[in-house]
This record gives C-alpha cells, structure tokens and sequence, in this order.
C-alpha cells in the first residue's frame, strides 16, 4: 500500500531513515507505538515495515486460514545461516513439514523426562560455579551463565555433545560466532543503499562456517560413536523415518536443524531466565513466594535433586518465568502474512504475502493487562487469570502451526533452574543494576550481576500463609 492507503487505514508512517534503527530497533518501535499508538509502519531508507501490537489485530493474524507465519526481512537474514531449518523455512518448503513432523514428539511434554537428567546435571554446573562466587562474593554474570547453562543443555540433551562452558571464563566461541551472525542479521536491516558491507560480509562467512565446523563436529561425534539412540533430536534426525511416506532427513538439512537449535533453543531461553532473576531480585515480595514453594518441597536439603514430577509442581515458579516473558519476550517479534489479499482489521490492505509483524512486549503490555502494565507481577498467571484471558494476549512463544517447538523444553529448563537458584541462594543486588536491555535480535538484560550468599536453615523459616502455603496474597 502507498501512504495514502495507510493514511486512510489510520496507520501512521514513521521515516526513522535520519536516526537509523540504533542498537535496540524492537525498543525503538515499542518508543515509537507509545508514541503513535499500536499500529505504525516504520521506514528506513525507503524500506518499509508494518508493525501491530493491538489484541484484536493479532487475534486476527493468529487465524491460519487467512494468515501464515512470514519469512520477513530479519529471519532472511537469519536464513544466510540457518537455510531451511525450522525457524527458517518457508511454510512450503517441503523439509519444514518433513522435519517437523519426525521432530515433534522429541517436545511433547512426556520427552521431556528423557531430557530431565541432563537438565539437572547442567543445572549442577551452574550451581556449582554460583557456590564458589557465593564462597567469595564476586559477582555473578546472570546472563552469561545462563547462557552457558542452555548451551550446554541443549548440546548434551539434544545431540549428546558437550559444550563444557563452565570450564572457561569466555563464552564458548560457538556462542561468540553465533551472536555476532546474529547481529550482522539485525544490522544488515539498517543498511543504507550504496554503503559498503565488503568486511562485515566477509567476517559473517567466516561466522557462518565456524558455526557449520562445530555442528558437523557434532554430527560426526554421533556418527562414529556407531551409537544408535532414537531418543535425542540427533538420534532421531539421523534415523527416523517420516510416519507417513518413510522420508528422512537429509544430510544438509540436518545440518541445518542442529544449527536452528543450538540458536533457537539457548539465547531465547537464558535470556527468559535472565529478566525473571531480574525481576526476582528487585521484587522482594514475589521472591518470597518463590521462596515459599521452594522450601515447601525442599526444605532444608542441602543439595535437593528435583525430579521430573516436582518441576510440574513449581506452579508459581512458572508464573514468574511467565510473567517475565510478558514484559520482556525474549523472541521479541513475529511475523505473519496474508494468504489471499485481504484487509487488516477490515481498513489495513494487505496484499497475498505481505508481512504484518507483532511486536510481543507491546501486545504484552495492551489494556486487556491492565492499568499498570509495567508492574512485575506474576498473579496475572494464575489459571484464573489465564482462563479469563484471550489466548492472543500472551504470545512469547509465536502462533500457530509455526509457533516455538521447544517452549516445554525451554520452561521445563527454566523452572527448575529458578526454583534451585532461589532454594540455595540470597541474591543480593549489589550494583543496585538498573535495567538495559541488549539485542542481538534476541533481548536481554545487560551487565546484569547479582552477588550471592548461601541460605541459611533460619531463612527458611516462613510464618505460614493463610491458606496454601504457595498461594499469593493478591494486592
Ligand atoms: C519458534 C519460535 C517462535 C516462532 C517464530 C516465528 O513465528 O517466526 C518464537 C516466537 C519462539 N520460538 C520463542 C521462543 C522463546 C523461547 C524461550 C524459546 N523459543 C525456546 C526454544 C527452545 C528451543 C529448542 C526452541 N525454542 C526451538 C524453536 C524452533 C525449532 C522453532 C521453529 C518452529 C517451526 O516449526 O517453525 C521455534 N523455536 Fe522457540
């Protein structure tokens, strides 16, 4: 559509092309819906962008037999290094279907107690880096330590392959060459016509197969092991057969899958559990419910070793990570298109295969939240609360056929680390950290460190609640 169809849709049209997109472009359009309201094209350089963020409108969006996930701008770039995996490939690429379908009961919720084990272990590495700063009081840096913790994770879960990324003090350079591919895909957005990008180019090829040599290290590990598990994503991917025509995957679409997950199923999921000990931290309150559950299973074990069962049972545990995920998804947009040409909320047009995106902390942040929707509080996740919502209003984990296959792993991970970190810790906001949040088209909380000291049998003393014990007073 030209200016004047956005003009008279109501859509205004924001040219950023003076500023550029900065080094937070989601931040700067939820700067830019606060301003003009939650619907705005933005343009740069004459390139231009519909972002939505309104309830209805992405309500509208979620109905796949109108609407489809989008291969926009961002994710093409992201296809320069992730081909056809499955974040990347377009809807009728016949390898998403195929790989899709081999894939998903590796993620239904009963996998996830194959991958149990293996979660704690990883888990006990971090713990066991935190005890030693505990011991001296240096600090910690959350974000850089959960990301060696979903790196490793995924690794050993997924492709029984050991990352060991406690055993060095700088990120494991897979992890450096994936977020600076990461970046190049975020900037080559901003790019203004006639620059030069010879040297940024050449250093995301050199990125680019780093990243391939480790995965195919990794496969090949697998394959001369002669070991034949079926029980892992490489297991499966290396042998299962398609359940309805008997395909399998071929060699560079395997590739290209580990790639997808060592990227999708990390940055996204240290970043969740970043903000939520973020938001621990600064709510003294609401950690102290945590507290509450915790202690309630664990009590005073020195060293408790969650079973699969008791994760479940985090119930409030799971609100936090939630309602971190609320404010600040860490997979912060999606994209979505139409099938046939269409009109948006009945004004916007659309043509057959435009690309609308949501942009989820300002959905995140709608009236239907309430009248301070910046206020951290995970009581906005009871299943009450859930129940009396529309299930358009929470969408962290995308929509759809296409949404996230790894959100059971990712929160399954995530709670039980949350529910240990707070069991064993006091987190002490020593720098007394104010919130900046980094993207490298994932989010995260910047320069983030807490100091720690161990819990005490005292601490765990609670003047019982009126009520269940795990139940929250609401305000
Ligand atoms: C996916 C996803 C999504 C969607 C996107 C679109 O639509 O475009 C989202 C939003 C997400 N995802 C988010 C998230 C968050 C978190 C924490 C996560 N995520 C995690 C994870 C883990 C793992 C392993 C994963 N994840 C994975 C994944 C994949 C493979 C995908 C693609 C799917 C298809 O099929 O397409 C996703 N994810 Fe996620």
């Amino acid at each position: 559509p030209d200016d004047s169809a956005y003009a008279a849709a109501g859509v205004p049209v924001v040219d950023v092309t003076t500023t550029g997109l900065g080094p937070g472009p989601l931040q700067q359009i939820m700067g830019l819906m606060r301003e003009h309201g939650p619907q705005l094209v933005r343009r740069v350089h004459g390139r231009d962008a519909l972002f939505v963020s309104d309830l209805d409108l992405v309500t509208e969006l979620a109905d796949e037999s109108r609407f489809a996930k989008s291969i926009g701008p961002a994710l093409r770039n992201v296809r320069e290094f992730a081909a056809d995996g499955l974040f990347t490939a377009y809807n009728d690429e016949p390898n998403w279907a195929r790989a899709h379908d081999i894939l998903m009961p590796a993620f239904a919720l009963g996998s996830m107690r194959t991958y149990h084990p293996v979660m704690y272990k990883v888990a006990r590495r971090l713990v066991e880096s935190w005890d030693l700063a505990a011991g001296d009081g240096s600090p910690v840096d959350v974000p850089g330590d959960m990301t060696r913790m979903t790196l490793d994770t995924i690794g050993l879960a997924g492709f029984g392959y050991d990352f060991a990324s406690f055993e060095s003090s700088e990120p494991h350079p897979f992890v450096e060459a994936m977020v600076r591919c990461l970046e190049w895909s975020m900037k080559r957005l901003a790019r203004v016509p006639g620059g030069d990008y010879e040297a940024a180019d050449a250093a995301f090829r050199a990125d680019a197969d780093y990243l391939a040599q480790v995965v195919d290290d990794v496969i090949s590990a697998r394959v001369e092991s002669g070991e034949r598990h079926t029980d892992d994503l490489l297991g499966l991917m290396l042998t299962a057969q398609h359940p309805r025509d008997g395909s399998t995957l071929d060699t560079a679409n395997i590739r290209n899958q580990v790639i997808t997950f060592l990227i999708a199923g990390h940055e996204t999921t240290s970043g969740a559990m970043s903000f939520a000990m973020y938001y621990l931290a600064k709510n003294p309150a609401v950690l102290d419910l945590v507290r509450r559950e915790v202690d309630a299973l664990w009590g005073d074990t020195t060293d408790p070793e969650p079973d699969f069962d008791e994760v479940g049972r985090l119930t409030y545990t799971r609100q936090v990570l939630n309602e971190a995920l609320r404010l600040w998804p860490t997979a912060a947009a999606f994209s979505r298109e139409a099938r046939e040409d269409t009109l948006l909320g009945g004004r916007i047009p659309l043509r057959a295969g435009q690309g609308v995106t949501v942009l989820a902390p300002m959905l995140h942040r709608e009236p239907v939240w309430g009248d301070n929707p910046e206020r951290f509080d995970p009581n906005r996740f009871t299943p009450e609360a859930e129940a009396a919502r529309s299930p358009h209003a929470f969408k962290p984990f995308g929509t759809g056929e296409r949404a996230c296959i790894g959100r059971q792993f990712a929160l399954h991970e995530a709670t039980m680390l949350l529910a240990m970190l707070v069991h064993r810790y006091r987190l002490v906001d020593h720098a007394d950290y104010e919130l900046s949040v980094k993207e490298t088209l994932t989010l995260k909380p910047d320069g983030f460190t807490l100091t720690l000291a161990p819990r005490t049998p005292a601490d765990r003393l609670h003047t019982p609640l009126p009520g269940a014990t795990t139940k929250p007073e609401t305000d």
